[in-house]
Order: C-alpha cells, then structure tokens, then sequence
C-alpha cells in the first residue's frame, strides 16, 4: 500500500496495487490529502479515475487531486506513538501528525530511531526536576526524554570506556541552549557526590548566557557563540572536572544592531541591576543613554527582569569562584565599551578629519580603562606612520575614527569573554583526574537566514552545514557502508548529502574560505570585487547563485540563504591596530591584569595586524571546526534535533509547513526509514558463538563461524526476517537481542531444572 516514498500505490500496474487501492475505498480507510494552502487534511478516497482521485475530507467536502498528493493514513492505534519507526505508513504527513499529536499533550520529546526529536514547547512543562529525574535514573521511566539520551550516553560511557557526545542542533530558537541545559542538569545529578564541581557547570551557563547571548529576531536568547562542554568522570563515574570551549564570538553586535535586536545581555542587566554605589564607580547611566545600546529601538524583553538576573549573575560568580574585584574590573570594562560608543568626533577641515570631543564620554572610558584620556583622544584620531626612520601622525577621517573607536569596543569585549572562559575552566579544572572517560555536549548557534545576511551568518551557517554532514555520516553513510561491506542484502535509502554545499564553502583553492582569504590578503580589494570574484569562480557550482551587485546566495541544507558581502573583507581581517594594542598596554592595572600579555607580546608591525598572528578570521575559524569535528569523530555520538515549532516563538501553535521543512532538511522520513529496516543489534560471529552456541552439536559446529551463526539462529528458531549474517557480524532487527536472550533463560532454566533433578536422583 505505501511504496518506498510512502505514497499510496493505487495505479492500475499492478493487480496488487490496485487491489491495494480497492482496498483503501472498500473500507473507507483514511488518506492524507495535501489540499490548496499547501495543508494536509484527512479524507477518503471515494473513486479513481487515471490519476485524478476523488477524496471526500473531514469537512464533508469533495476535491479531485492528483494521486501524488494522497498518501495513507495510520489507523487510530498509532496516533502519537513514541517513536516514529512505529508507524506503519511512513510518508510526511503521517510523521507530522504523529508529532502533532504529541506535542498537543505536552510530549514534546519523541525518537526517529536513534535521534531525540525535541518540539520547543515556548513554554515550561512539568517533564523536568528531581523526581522525573531520579526515575529516568533508577529506569522506572524510559519515554523520550533529554534524559534519557544522557542517561544512555553515560552508561555507554561506563561500559564501553568510550568518550561520548550529546550533539544538539536545529535552527535559531529551536530549543538547543535550553536542551543542553538539561542534559548537562542530568549529568551533574548522575555524577554528582565527590569533587563538588558538578554545582559549577550549570551555573556557568548563566554567566556565558549574560556574556554571550543576547535578543534576535529568531530568539530572545540566541547563542552568539558556539559552545562545547566537555566533562569528565573519574572510574567510578562521578564527575570530576569539565572544560570548556567556545567557539566564535559574534563581535559586531557590540556595536552595531539590528532593528528589533539587542546587544547582549549583561550590558542591559548591568545597567539595571547594578547598585547604587556601583553605578557611581562606573559613572553608569540607565542604558537608553547608551548609543551603543539605543540603537535598534529595543531595550528590554518581554517577561524578563535584567535586574534580577544581574543579581543571579552575581551568585554565578561567587559560585565560579571569581574574586569581587575581578568582578568589578570586568564591570568596568563593560562600561567602558558602553562609554565608547558615546565618545564622538567633530569635523575639523574639508576633508572630513576629526577629532575627539572631549566630553565626559571620553573622561569616563579613559578613567575605567586606566589610561591617560589624552592617549586615549589621539589615538581615536590619529595614526602613526612610518615615514622613512620618522614616524609622523596623520589625522583621521570621521569614518576612520569610528571604525577606530568601535574596534576598541569590540577588542575589549572579546577579550573579556575569552577572559570569562579562562576563568570558568581554571575553576572547573578542580580535582581533575583524568581518566579518558568524557561526555561532551554541543551547542552551538543554529542555521540562520534573516533579511539581512553578513559574514556572522555565513560563519554560523557554515558550522550548522558541517554539524549536518557529522550526522549524515553518522546516521546514513557509516550505517549503510557497514550494511553493504559485510555483505548483506540492502536496499539503500537515499539522502540529501551536503557535500556540495561543503565543498562550494572549503575546497581549495577555490571555494568562498579561499577567495575571501585571497582577497582579504589584497589591500585594492573591496567587497564589491570579492562578490565578482565568488560569481567567476563558483558559479558551476548547483549550491550557488550570483546576485546583483554585492549579493549571492547559497543553498545550505537547511534552506536558501542571501549574503550581503559587505564587511566581508574588514571582518575576516579583523585588523587591530597598534596604536590600539600600545594603549592598551599602557593602560593601568585594569586591562593588563585581566588579559595577561597576550595582546602586549605580539611583535609590533608597523601598521596593523590581525587578531591570532595574521590569520584570518575565516581560516581560524575553520581550523576550529576541523578540530571540533575530529573530537567528535572519537566519541560515540548521541544526537538532538530541536524542532521549532512556529516563528512567534508561542506555546501552543504548530505551524505545520515551519515544522515540515525542519523535518526534511535533517531527513527524518530517511533516519525513520533505515532504522525501520535496519538492524540496530550486532554482534560478530564469535560473540554469537559464546553467548548463545551453548547448545549446538558437536556436528553442526563448523570452521566457518558463518554457518554455525546460521545454525545458532535457526535454533533459537529466529525468523528469517529478524535478522542477516554478514561476512564479520550478525544483524539483527530492533527487539531480536531480547527475543535470543529469553529463549536463552528458558533453556538455561530448563537444564538447571535437569541438573537438579538428575543430583536428586543420584543421591
Ligand atoms: P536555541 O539555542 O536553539 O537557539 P533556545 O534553547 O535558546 O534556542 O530556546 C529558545 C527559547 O525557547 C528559550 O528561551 C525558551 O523560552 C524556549 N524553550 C526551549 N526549549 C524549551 C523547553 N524544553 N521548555 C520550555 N521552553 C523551552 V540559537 O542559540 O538562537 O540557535 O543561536
Ligand atoms: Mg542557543
């Protein structure tokens, strides 16, 4: 009845199908049918005629579509099942229902074979806490659950002695950050007892939140860095450290917004949450006064309380163990970028040169900075030159000036979030013992696609396109090559690989990575010749489109998305100044006690240099990911897919055709459709042969550990169907291990019963 593709067969090739067909209108069995807007809507066939068919739908209306939108519908025992291989017809609609359902009762969790799928509920449900907790822990609940996936990686991890990752992806605003919260609660419960770090994990989270979230127009709280959490567990499996690793930080929304957006959070939780006393040392002023932060019309969020969550701020900080007066300097440094983005320029000849008002922005920057406020002035408006053995000055333009002073924002600020991160792993380093044995957890920003795309989406999207093909790999690729190398009959699912995308982005030497390097490298170049350059050399490639002007577009997995590629160039530069690194080495204590000579011990090129020893953003970038993606080719992966289920971010509302697209674009009907016919259960022969071979005759043990597998199966009385013998392996289906082993117990029973009775007799 359902083809590969999950469609009704209901042509007249076949007797079969069209029996099939008869069937389905004899017994008035419902279909789904795609109707006008694109919905899906239950009906019944009512007649066939060539390829048009007559469906009356739920609503008593009678419409004639074409055989390619009908597809079966599951009979009412499958309505919300658990996990999606227990549908018996796979087909899109028949999945979205399922979830659907389940996602009206609250079950927001449900499996695709081996992947969590998470619908993001926008709103809290009693599905977490200790209780819930502890009965996933003791195995008295094993419905889908975030926890049930980290209970599963942490006894794999015990086991098998095998590193383990949680892997969480899905686009902005999908649930991520929040699910990795749970994962990494569920672990500090496990594995808490002996060392005392695990009380520190999750708190970090709040202060990496306050530092490195902030409001977008896809999530109220979006991740603007990747972040991967790693922990580790001493031999008797409780935790025993954890480190951090993050992963590009969005720096340009320290100073420039979007309508609608914010800049992150603890800019806006400073100014509302500070004291009175601290607010004074800082000069602090209520953040509308701020340009910086009064520029995208958009300065608090619904139902959130900045004061409040300074405040869990500061016990986040105590917690990690960060003195007060560190805490102060960062808090200075924070007003200090607030202040720079006030400091401003006046126009002094025709050609647009500046220099700095000296009002009591520039005072007030120059004060929290620790650094003379006329150091300060001259070198928001001047550059040094080399000039031969002299080194002369030259005035700044106003937009020189302004890239100037909101560069020194930006340097501040990412320092102080790698600061941050230092310190939180100094402080979850306590009692390490390393062991080997380590899950790690993986959240990084999700696929975004806004009206408005730069060089940070590219960055973000990029990720999300080799997070895609990880899992490609892992759930597809690996599974099938095994399947098909040890010899076994299989039918091969197809699925949407992103190599293509991939390589459009990375191959060498011409690839969107290489030609932004090598134009960035071109001090001529500008964006503008970098668009041209992307439309010359890559447009054989099918995941690219040249636009007019400064644009393209690329296809990722996960839809289509328009780049803008203006600031290509500068970001992925990313110059620093020498006058800005000599300021800031002249600055008192403050900035050179928090960011140790790092910054000062560069060698002093006479113009600027960028950030990392001349490496491009990009490139660095890419070497992060390259080193990420080998971590988790170690471990064993245990993967999440969040779903978001409408744009307005509400509870309540499944907007269907949002969902459907998640669904495809992370192939679910693909994933549902291997596990269905897969075998999850392997074993090599030789396992078999220990385990279950007890019971063969000398006879029918053979040299060739293929045949006594065969004929240990066929004792067991196994059908054929439940399971193939490769080359290396058994495979069996989903539930035959447990079938083995109960026949196992029954025949063990039986001999013991034997034994007994036998020494009963002898005696
Ligand atoms: P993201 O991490 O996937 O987006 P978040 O984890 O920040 O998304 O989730 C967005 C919002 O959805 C949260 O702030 C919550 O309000 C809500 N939410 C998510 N999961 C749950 C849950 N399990 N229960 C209740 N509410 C939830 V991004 O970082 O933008 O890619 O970069
Ligand atoms: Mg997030």
């Amino acid at each position: 009845i359902g083809d590969q593709s999950g469609r009704v067969i209901i042509t007249s090739e076949t007797k079969d199908k069209a029996n099939n067909s008869d069937h389905f209108i004899k017994n008035k069995l419902h279909v789904w049918c795609r109707v006008t807007n694109g919905q899906w809507d239950l009906g019944y066939i009512q007649s066939i005629s060539g390829d048009v068919v007559c469906v009356m739908l739920s609503n008593t209306d009678v419409i004639k579509v074409s055989m390619e939108e009908i597809f079966p519908a599951n009979p009412n025992i499958f309505e919300g099942v658990e996990d999606l291989i227990q549908i018996s017809y796979l087909n899109e609609p028949s999945l979205l229902y399922n979830l659907r359902v389940r996602f009206s009762k609250d079950l927001i969790y449900s499996k695709a074979g081996p992947v969590l799928i998470a619908v993001n509920p926008f709103k809290s449900v009693q599905i977490y806490g200790n209780q819930i907790l502890s009965a996933y822990q003791k195995k008295a609940l094993d419905s889908p659950h975030v926890y049930a996936v980290a209970d599963a990686a942490y006894d794999e991890m015990m086991r098998e002695e095998k590193n383990q990752s949680i892997i969480i992806s899905g686009e902005s605003g999908a649930g991520k950050t929040e699910t990795a919260k749970y994962a990494i609660q569920y672990l500090e419960a496990l594995g808490g007892g002996s060392f005392g770090v695990e009380n520190e994990i999750l708190k970090t989270n709040c202060i990496l939140e306050a530092f490195g979230n902030a409001k977008t127009s896809r999530n109220d709280n979006s991740s603007r860095f990747g972040k991967l959490m790693e922990i580790h567990f001493s031999a008797k499996g409780k935790i025993c450290g954890a480190k951090l690793e993050t992963f590009l930080l969005e720096k340009s929304r320290v100073v420039q917004l979007s309508n609608g957006e914010r800049s992150y959070h603890i800019f806006y939780e400073l100014c509302a949450g500070a004291s009175p006393i601290l607010k004074e040392r800082l000069r602090l002023k209520a953040a509308s006064e701020y340009n910086y932060l009064n520029q995208s019309n958009c300065l608090t969020i619904d139902r959130i309380d900045d004061a409040y969550k300074f405040n869990k701020l500061m016990e986040a900080f105590n917690i990690v163990h960060i003195p007060p007066e560190y805490q102060e300097r960062a808090f200075s440094l924070l007003a200090a970028v607030l202040w720079l983005g006030n400091v401003s320029f006046e126009v002094i000849d025709n050609e647009n040169h500046v220099e700095v008002v000296a009002d009591e922005a520039v005072t007030n920057v120059a004060m929290l900075m620790g650094c003379n406020s006329e150091d300060l002035m001259v070198v928001l408006s001047t550059c040094k030159l080399q000039a031969g053995r002299d080194c002369i000055a030259k005035r700044l333009t106003l937009r020189q000036a302004t890239d100037m002073r909101d560069s020194l924002a930006k340097i501040i600020y990412a320092s102080l979030f790698n600061w941050l991160v230092e310190q939180i792993n100094t402080s979850l380093e306590v009692g390490r013992l390393r062991t080997g044995r380590a899950i790690s957890i993986l959240d990084i920003y999700g696929f975004e696609s806004f009206k408005n795309n730069s060089f940070e989406q590219f960055c973000i999207n990029y990720a999300n396109e080799r997070l895609q093909q990880h899992f490609n790999r892992h759930l597809f690729k690996l599974e099938q090559e095994e399947y098909e190398g040890d010899g076994i009959d299989w039918t091969k699912v197809e699925f949407k690989d992103n190599q293509e995308c991939l390589n459009l982005i990375e191959k060498k030497p011409i690839g969107v990575v290489s030609l932004l390097d090598e134009e960035s490298n071109f001090p001529k170049a500008t964006d503008t010749t970098f668009a041209n350059k992307l439309k010359q050399h890559l447009k054989t490639n099918s995941c690219f489109k040249g636009e007019r002007g400064r644009g393209f577009r690329v296809s990722h997995y996960a839809g289509e998305v328009l780049y803008d590629t203006n600031g290509f160039l500068e970001k992925n530069r990313d110059p620093l100044h020498v006058d800005l690194i000599q300021l800031l080495s002249s600055c008192k204590c403050q900035l050179l006690n928090l960011f140790p000579t790092k910054m000062c011990h560069k060698s002093l090129n006479p113009t600027t240099f960028s950030d990392s020893m001349n490496q491009s953003v990009i490139r660095k970038f890419k070497g992060q990911l390259f080193k990420l993606m080998s971590k988790l080719e170690d471990t064993t992966p245990h993967f999440i897919r969040c779903i978001k289920p409408n744009l307005k971010q509400l509870p309540g509302i499944y907007e269907e055709n949002h969902v459907l697209q998640q669904l495809r674009c992370c192939g679910v009907l693909e994933i549902v459709r291997i596990s269905k016919s897969g075998y999850p259960t392997r074993m090599t022969h030789q396992e078999l042969a220990v385990r279950f071979g007890f019971l063969l005759l000398d006879t029918e043990i053979s040299q060739d550990p293929l045949s006594t597998s065969n004929a240990i199966l066929k004792q067991y009385n196994l059908s054929h169907e439940m399971y193939q013998v490769g080359y290396t392996k058994i495979y069996l289906r989903t539930g035959q291990i447990g079938v083995l082993e109960e026949r196992r117990k029954i025949v063990m029973r039986s001999i013991l019963g034997l034994q007994k009775k036998f020494r009963g007799y002898q005696s």
